[in-house]
């Protein structure tokens, strides 16, 4: 009890100091300025200050020297949009509704931002924003759209577009130290919100970095070649590995849009070294450490232009005396892989995106070259800055002011353990949904679409290579992390039902025709199928992906030797097939390391023209139609990522998705075959069906 209390006298009397210190006693303001860096996608990993192997970050190390490095600072959903709302709000995303890229901010609810701006607060926002909606309670604002280029971004201000020529980190830091020198009230302190595009995907570096590393090699992380064994499904089907999903933009093969100026420099840059890459012509795990290398220079590159332009700033701060009454505070929207576990990108309640980077410099409070392990969360930047204000902090915000760990007085009471939430499935680089909670050195995490859970001890197994989740030496932890997590989301206020995103999405999809075979002139015109390969091959791509979407497949055959494939897309890992074998009409599914079929109840007639066709409806329920009529149907699953095999009509090209041996091709005469988006419905049947009529007998 005693501990507690004089806890409470603390941030009293830290409240009433504050409070008073607003004014001097001759109206002059002297609250302090809060300026808050944030850049994108910055792993503490390439921070010289928390020991980085990788690079030197002279400038942004100035913030850690002359103030206190947070070593747990976490966020509550890795990802960029929803930690910006986040930070705004102090509110977990289920609260803010910001709980996926794609949303929109709604700017009318309460956000830090308009609090210190009714507060007396000058408040400003440049750079990356990245919410869709228009910034709210901010004085001045000029803003990339959307994630922005790294070269000569268009800006969008209340005025309209402004068009920059440059490099983005440059211009972003240029209008930061207009706004500071011309623009703002000097008699009001400031609240600047200065944010960086850099370093996100895909890593373009500014003119004065083309070249930085070249001939360096950089330190590998230990688990770069990590095969997942130890961990579920999510791990095994993700889509962020630098050996697979690095595409030539990402690696720099193709060039971006630049001014021919830039152009030039870039060409210099980059010629010589792809085309000594082209003539290599490595493979297996000396392309992936080519790959690693490339990707990893350039997002340093990226980095070194921040650092430099970050110390810009701070020079600013320090000739104009203003650093004296200057929070500092640099951050990044979330951590990043910078190769860990062969990844790039984030996401993941693991630790190297679950952490973010975190550094606060205010003289006279942080004593310099301080560091804490308390846990800190994204959560709490807003009731900090509103601390620092001397505001009250609002109710219904869920952080805590980091002030008494700033002051190095964190009280006993501080949380022991965090709470995490990502949503952003299906989605890019498909990270399953999971929620979960870590504590000092337990990490549980459910990723509740697939009911999989997963149970990590952080002090033996500090890089999360095997799940102990099954293990029965740890069945005392698991409870307690289960009794943990329940409370804490009931904390949290997000305790409702989980809802299942991935049907509610495949529910929306609008049925839609998207491809058609064996049609012309407004009708249907047979292909041969020869028996040998497919009438039709296309590439994966996203205008034909069936992933989480209803579909329906199938088409007109008349055949004298029904066995083979109709209609294939996918392969091993994700995919469907309609086929027939010895007469019976079988559709075929594979996600997420299942395999799933449905077969008619009997073979069918196929001498005379025959309809055959299959669908899967939003809760992944399968059906198989003839003529049009039903004749089977059971629960299989969605698809749930796009196939990288593509489609084949006649055949199943490349990997297999059905129980057969080969391609499986089929002999016979079909016409009119269509893929369809969405729910069946009797238009439909009524338009295929119909073709029949000007089919050759
Ligand atoms: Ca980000």
């Amino acid at each position: 009890m005693k501990r507690i209390r004089s806890a409470t006298v603390l941030v009293f009397v830290l409240t009433v100091a504050l409070h008073t210190a607003n004014q001097d006693g001759y109206g002059k303001e002297t609250r302090p300025n809060i300026l808050f860096i944030m850049s994108d996608d910055h792993g503490y990993q390439a921070l010289g200050c928390y020991g980085s192997k990788v690079n030197k970050t002279p400038n942004l190390d100035r913030i850690a020297k002359g103030g206190m490095r947070f070593d747990r600072c976490f966020v509550t959903n890795s990802i960029c949009g929803p930690c910006r709302a986040v930070i705004l709000t102090g509110k977990y995303s289920h609260l803010n509704g910001f709980t996926r890229n794609g949303n929109t901010f709604d700017g009318g609810q309460q956000t830090v931002s308009k609090l210190l701006q009714a507060a007396g607060y000058q408040t400003a926002v440049v750079g990356k924003w990245h919410l869709r909606s228009d910034p709210t309670g901010f004085d001045y604002w000029h803003i990339l759209q959307g994630q922005g280029p790294y070269y000569n971004p268009p800006m969008k201000t209340p005025e309209g577009i402004v068009r920059h020529t440059g490099y983005t980190t440059d211009i972003i830091t240029d209008l930061a130290l207009d706004w500071l020198k011309n623009k703002r009230n000097a008699e009001k302190p400031f609240y600047l919100v200065y944010q960086h595009k850099a370093p996100h995907r895909n890593w373009q570096p500014g003119p004065k970095y083309l070249t930085k590393y070249d001939g360096e090699t950089i330190a590998e992380p230990a688990t770069l070649f990590d095969d997942y064994e130890g961990r579920g499904t999510p791990a095994k089907t993700q889509q962020m590995t630098i050996e697979r999903h690095l595409n030539p933009n990402d690696l720099k093969l193709v060039p971006p849009k630049l001014t021919p100026e830039q152009r030039e420099l870039w060409d210099a840059a980059y010629e010589p070294k792809n085309k000594a890459f082209l003539e290599s012509q490595l493979e297996g795990k000396d392309l992936v450490r080519w790959k690693y290398q490339r990707y990893v220079k350039d997002y340093l590159r990226c980095i070194d232009s921040v650092d430099a332009n970050v110390g810009r700033v701070l020079d600013y701060l320090d000739e104009s005396g203003l650093s004296e009454n200057t929070v500092v505070f640099y951050t990044s929207d979330q951590g990043w892989y910078l190769g860990e576990h062969g990844w790039f990108d984030k996401r993941w309640m693991y630790e190297e995106s679950f952490r973010t980077p975190l550094m606060v410099r205010w003289p006279g409070v942080t004593e310099p070259g301080s560091v804490t392990t308390d846990m800190a969360m994204n959560l709490d930047f807003a009731e900090t800055f509103l601390e620092i204000a001397g505001q009250p902090i609002p109710p219904d915000m869920q952080g805590k002011s980091l002030i008494p760990v700033l002051q190095q007085k964190t009280p006993s009471t501080w949380r022991d353990s965090v709470y995490y939430h990502y949503y952003e499935y299906p989605g890019a680089h498909s990270v399953r949904r999971h929620l979960g909670v870590r504590t000092d050195r337990y990490k549980l995490i459910h990723f509740y679409n697939l009911d999989e859970w997963e149970l990590y001890d952080l002090k033996k197994d500090p890089n999360e290579m095997k799940s102990v989740y099954s293990d029965p030496a740890h069945a005392d932890v698991l409870k307690m992390m289960k009794v943990r997590l329940t409370k804490i989301r009931k904390k949290y206020k997000d305790d409702g039902p989980i809802v299942d995103l991935q049907a509610d999405r495949a529910r929306n999809v609008r049925t839609k025709m998207v491809r058609q075979f064996g049609y012309a002139d407004e009708k249907p015109k047979v292909l041969i199928l020869d028996g040998k390969s497919p009438a039709v091959r296309e590439p994966s791509s996203n205008e034909v992906d069936p992933s989480v979407r209803p579909f329906t497949v199938g088409g007109w055959l008349r055949s004298a030797d029904p066995n083979g494939v109709l209609l294939a897309q996918g392969g091993e890992s994700l995919g469907y097939s309609l086929y027939l074998k010895k007469g019976v009409p079988t559709l075929a599914l594979r996600s997420d390391g299942q395999g799933g079929q449905l077969a008619a109840p009997a073979a069918i007639e196929t001498e005379d023209w025959t309809h055959v066709a299959a669908s899967l409806d939003a809760d992944g329920g399968a059906t198989i139609y003839v003529n049009g009529e039903s004749v089977a149907t059971k629960k299989l699953f969605l698809i749930t990522g796009r196939p990288s095999d593509g489609l084949s009509l006649g055949a199943d090209s490349g990997s297999l998705v059905g129980d057969y041996a080969d391609s499986f091709p089929l002999r016979a005469e079909v016409a009119d075959v269509r893929i369809y988006w969405g729910k069946t419905n009797n238009r439909l049947w009524r338009i295929w069906l119909r073709s029949k009529e000007k089919l050759p007998q």
